[in-house]
């Protein structure tokens, strides 16, 4: 029996040959890397969990180089690989499908902040970086919409809004490495959902290149747009597997002039969810993250980050940020706010910050647990969205049915969106330990029909578990769709769909 997080099978794509070498020095002369050191950090995850051989790194600065690229791979590595490999004869009569139906594979990288295995090669697929497509294209300051390069920074884009008086819809801990083409090739959430949505709803237009080399223009500015099939949808939170983004238009807000954050203990889960209700009773249309994290985690920033808690020792923590246009009346409202919380005890203490160096080191608490993690040892990231009210249960209950297996149990993430994020550490990989968390884990999430990934995506490492978010006519459509899309399977392979539809 297959285990299936085991490794996939390698397909028969092609291997790169000297002549694929000098195609692609001509179009992109100095960043063509195969030097292995340079490859080297982009054939590794973020979490340094899995690790591709690629061996050519591939840096294009435009859309147009991103087109050739596609275009070489598919088209013109048929005839290279029958004369390099084999003989006329020997593709008739044996392996005639060596080279006829797959060509060189390859993996489209942004940042490589992904956390799921999807944003390095398993084998040899070639690297095509989006790190030099980071130039800003327009902004329109009528209309808030940003139009930039896919591989901008997101970071970067915050500081670019912010001088001319916006912001990003959209903030991660990543912020400082991930790029927008990453976000959106994975639909990140991050901690200002609560307030702007999903890039479903953000994300205005895509340029894309599809596996063929063809461009897709769905580049569009227009708030409304109802002129057939919404295509671009289908490519926010494919993962790199059905194009390559080349440029995103997004929707800004205008940057809040008041901005407050407020980070609270409670004594149990069920007063944090009360907490959560009274939070958006009280505090309405400026609330714009309701975030949590639990002792455990405040144990591993204490432990590995040095980060003090800057209250008393709690079961559980909260993070509210507020946002508004007018600081007397969002002061007001956080008052009362936080009056009422005190004195019906849903809240035991608590630290307020008005001004931007206390705001950033209360955010730290809850954006840097994920740093805490890696340190604490192997970890196991379980990404799951649930009715709001069971999402702790998963904790408690995963704590039960590990016992003293496991080195650390913690439970954070975006209360307001519904989404645990529940990691398990272990001193070294532990497959016993492993095989205790899967498929419990997912067969508890299905239970309550609940997502396996609620916004990091499938990648390598969660692809056959899909069947447990997703109905199997789902998945087969979507099957049809990468075949439709990418018929020889080079884009991104081994991510996202389940092994059983791999072509
Ligand atoms: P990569 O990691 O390089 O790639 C991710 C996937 O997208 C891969 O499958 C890749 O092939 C594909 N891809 C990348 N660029 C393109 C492109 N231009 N065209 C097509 N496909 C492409 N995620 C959340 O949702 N919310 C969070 O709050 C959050 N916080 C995080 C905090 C930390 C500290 C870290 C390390 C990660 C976090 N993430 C979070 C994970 C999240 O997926 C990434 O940070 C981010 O969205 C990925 O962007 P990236 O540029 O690094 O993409
Ligand atoms: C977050 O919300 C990220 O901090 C990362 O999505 C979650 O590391 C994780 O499990
Ligand atoms: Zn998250």
């Amino acid at each position: 029996k297959v285990s299936p997080s085991a490794a996939p099978e390698r397909l028969p794509f092609c291997r790169v040959t000297e002549e694929d070498l000098a195609f692609f020095r001509k179009i992109l002369p100095g960043r063509t890397i195969v030097d292995p050191d340079l490859v080297e950090p982009s054939n590794v995850d973020w979490l340094k969990s899995v690790r591709g051989s690629s061996e050519v790194l591939l840096r294009p600065q435009t859309t147009e180089e991103v087109s050739q690229i596609l275009r070489w791979m598919v088209t013109k590595s048929t005839e290279r690989c029958l004369s390099s490999h084999q003989t006329f004869s020997h593709v008739l009569f044996s392996s005639y499908s060596y080279c006829n139906s797959r060509n060189l594979a390859v993996n489209p990288q942004g940042g490589n902040t992904g956390l799921v295995g999807g944003s390095v090669p398993v084998y040899d697929e070639l690297i095509l970086s989006t790190s030099l497509m980071n130039k800003i294209l327009n902004f329109d300051s009528i209309s808030g919409v940003l139009t930039c390069q896919a591989g901008c920074v997101l970071e970067n884009l915050s500081f670019y809004l912010e001088e001319r008086d916006y912001i990003m819809p959209l903030d991660l801990g990543a912020k400082g490495s991930c790029q927008i083409g990453g976000n959106v090739a994975t639909n990140a959430g991050g901690l200002r959902l609560l307030r702007y949505g999903s890039l479903h709803g953000t994300v205005l237009g895509l340029e894309l290149v599809l596996a063929d080399g063809q461009v897709l223009d769905c580049l569009s500015t227009l708030r409304k747009d109802n002129t057939g099939y919404d295509l671009k949808q289908l490519f926010i939170g494919s993962e790199g597997t059905l194009g390559v983004i080349t440029a995103v238009s997004i929707l800004c807000p205008r940057k809040p002039k008041s901005v407050n954050v407020v980070f609270l203990g409670c004594e149990t889960f069920e007063q944090l969810l009360k907490t959560f209700q009274l939070c958006k009773g009280m505090l309405g249309e400026i609330l714009s993250a309701f975030e949590f994290l639990d002792s455990e985690c405040m144990r591993l920033l204490n432990t590995h980050l040095k980060l003090p808690n800057p209250i008393s020792d709690c079961p559980f923590y909260i993070v509210i940020e507020t946002s508004g246009s007018d600081p007397t009346h969002d002061a007001q409202k956080l008052h009362n706010f936080l009056e009422e919380a005190m004195t019906s005890s849903l809240v035991s203490d608590g630290t307020v910050a008005t001004e931007e160096a206390k705001i950033k080191a209360l955010w730290s608490l809850r954006e840097r647990v994920t740093e805490a993690l890696t340190h604490d040892g192997f970890t196991h990231k379980y990404d799951i969205s649930l009715p709001v009210e069971r999402i702790y249960q998963l904790v408690t209950d995963m704590r039960k049915h590990l016992g003293n297996q496991a080195k650390s149990v913690v439970g954070y993430g975006h209360v307001g969106d519904g989404n645990l994020h529940l990691n398990v550490t272990s001193p070294s990989k532990d497959p016993a330990l492993l095989a205790a968390i899967e498929p419990f884990v997912y067969e508890w999430t299905a239970s309550c029909r609940g997502s396996i990934s609620a916004e990091h995506g499938l990648g390598l490492k969660k692809r056959n578990y899909i069947y447990y978010s997703k109905q199997s006519q789902a998945v087969a459509l979507m099957g049809n769709i990468k075949a439709m899309l990418d018929p020889k399977g080079i884009l991104n392979p081994y991510k996202t769909l389940p092994d059983n539809l791999k072509q």
